[in-house]
């Protein structure tokens, strides 16, 4: 896992060592030596667009190393500090089920959006645990009335789970599904309505309006994109669009325990202006971690 974009940092490294063994490290050096590994960084999921930031956060900590100070190791340590700095710009300042628990906001609203399979259902799974074990009431909400099968999962796993289950029929509008939920969380006592919704590719406009139908009529105090960390440079793609189409606060990550390339939360930490809650790392409740730059980084580079 991650062995490419762990020698790309190596190389650098590496390469900046060398320089430093005779001199200090100019920009021009810096340039040059990260110019040679773009396309490798590029393929393993770092997308374009995400390159400059990236440039500039080594550059900040390399540029100027000087022969007296540093061996290689050190340099290495250096590209550490940079990309933890990058993506730190998206780590939460709190986590999820405390912000959630401190509001005292009753029943709190959050709906879960993103495109086809990048893991909704099973990550609301995963947060309702967390809620559960926090001592707080969860509901969740089937407002997939669009997939064969999206509801029965859903209630699949609330039995497993033991958490209330609100659905409406297959076929009615979403929306009306979401608002008859949040009257009988109310009416229960609930703390927190977890609101799946359909996969939705970019394309499908119909899907738009249903979805910023369900965002009006419900008003959710947050709204969490679901972002799949096998997606690769299209989840550039999928923030635009669900900017533009509805807004979201905050992303989870997901499949970060199948994904071979890394990249993909560098791109996100340096493309993001909200931050990354947690990142899912496998397929049971537990799997579910607070995203921690360090610890990232410490995937990536080992
Ligand atoms: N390895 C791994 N698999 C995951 C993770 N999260 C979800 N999955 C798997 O991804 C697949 C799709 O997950 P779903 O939860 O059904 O995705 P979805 O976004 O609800 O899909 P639609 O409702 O069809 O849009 C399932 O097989 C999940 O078990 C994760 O963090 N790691
Ligand atoms: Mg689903």
């Amino acid at each position: 896992m991650f062995k490419k974009i762990r020698s790309v940092f190596q190389s650098i490294a590496n390469r900046v060592a060398e320089v430093v063994s005779k001199r200090e490290v100019t920009e021009e050096d810096l340039r040059r030596v990260f110019s040679e590994v773009e396309v490798s960084l590029v393929e393993s999921d770092v997308a374009y667009d995400a390159l400059p930031l990236l440039y500039e956060e080594l550059r900040k900590k390399l540029v100027g190393a000087k022969v007296s100070r540093f061996d290689s190791e050190e340099i290495m340590g250096l590209v550490r500090k940079a990309l933890v700095d990058i993506l730190s710009r998206v780590e939460p300042r709190y986590d999820l089920v405390e912000y959630v628990k401190l509001s005292g906001v009753r029943p709190f609203v959050i709906v879960f959006l993103g495109v086809n399979g990048v893991g909704k259902t099973t990550t609301i799974a995963k947060v309702a645990s967390k809620f559960l074990k926090a001592g707080m009431k969860p509901v969740v909400v089937a407002a997939d009335t669009f997939r064969a099968g999206a509801q029965e999962q859903l209630a699949i796993h609330a039995e497993r789970l033991g958490v209330p289950f609100f659905r409406g029929k297959y076929g009615a509008d979403p929306a009306a599904v979401a608002r008859d939920a949040l009257a009988f969380s109310a009416r229960r006592g609930l703390d927190v309505v977890l609101v799946d919704t359909a996969g939705r590719m970019h394309v499908d406009v119909d899907l738009v309006e249903e979805l910023r139908k369900i965002v009006r009529v419900v008003r959710p105090h947050l709204k969490i994109l679901v972002l799949d960390a096998l997606t690769g440079n299209d989840s550039v793609e999928q923030i635009r669009y669900f900017e533009s189409a509805v807004g979201f606060d905050a992303v989870i990550l997901t499949k970060m325990d199948a994904d071979a390339r890394g990249g993909c939360a560098l791109t996100l930490s340096t493309l993001l202006q909200k931050p990354i809650v947690y990142v899912g790392v496998g397929q049971s409740y537990e799997d579910l971690e607070l995203f921690r730059a360090e610890d990232i980084v410490k995937k990536i580079l080992g």
